[in-house]
């Protein structure tokens, strides 16, 4: 099994906090796309949404997104500790909040970052290269959403270490990297939100970040 990723891209990061977190290490290739490196083969035909990370087992199948590949490592080769849940009920509620953090945040997020930075201007949606233009209605939207988000996870996080409940989760890494998003577009998290600012300086502090 080979790792295909970037240490630069957010999403290749999520996949090393969770191996660091259980202190695996793969073999990995890094991929470049920066230099638009997973448009060369024999990446281009491994992975044809052209994106990182992605993994590649023994029998040849690819599984690419951050997500799914941590999810087949967990429960195929690595169980501890568990990220997704041990039983049908937390499994269903680490995903339930991994599924809000992405959909509501960190996917507006990402596209708020491709639709405002020059770098991304041919490349608003990942994997690709295209003219549909950098808007910046995205980029107030992606603001607006992370706001809202905030908002409503304050109270859930009053009484919890972690995004569900005392334990580490999947969720949190997302987490983390919605609060990387948040420094790259120097939004500051307002002082309301007090719980939200307790859970990031407890993630900020976790070993499984520290990448660089
Ligand atoms: N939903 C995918 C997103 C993957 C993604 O957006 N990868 C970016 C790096 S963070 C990429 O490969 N971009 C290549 C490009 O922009 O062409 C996941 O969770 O893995």
């Amino acid at each position: 099994m080979k790792l295909y990723n970037f240490s630069l891209a957010p999403n290749g990061q999520r996949v090393q906090a969770f191996l660091n977190e259980k202190k695996i290490t793969l073999e990995t290739r890094q991929i470049n796309v920066r230099d638009g490196e997973q448009f060369k083969e024999p990446f281009k035909s491994m992975n044809p949404f052209n994106c990182i990370p992605f993994l590649e087992l023994d029998d040849g199948t690819i599984i690419s997104e951050s997500i799914s590949i941590c999810r087949y490592l967990e429960e195929e080769h690595f169980p501890n500790p568990s990220l997704f849940g041990n039983n049908p009920q937390n499994k269903a509620y680490i995903d339930m909040w991994n599924r809000r953090l992405e959909l509501d945040c960190l996917t507006p997020l990402g596209f708020a970052l491709r639709n405002k930075v020059s770098m991304f201007a041919d490349r608003v949606l990942a994997g690709t290269r295209n003219d549909i233009k950098q808007s910046p209605d995205v980029v107030e939207r992606g603001m607006q959403m992370t706001n809202l988000l905030f908002e409503r996870i304050n109270p859930c996080l009053e009484k919890n270490e972690f995004i569900c409940g005392d334990n580490f989760s999947v969720a949190d890494i997302t987490g983390h990297s919605i609060f990387l998003y948040c420094e790259r577009f120097k939004f500051e998290i307002p002082t309301k939100f007090e719980n939200v600012l307790k859970w990031k300086s407890k993630l900020y502090e976790r070993e499984c970040f520290k990448y660089e």
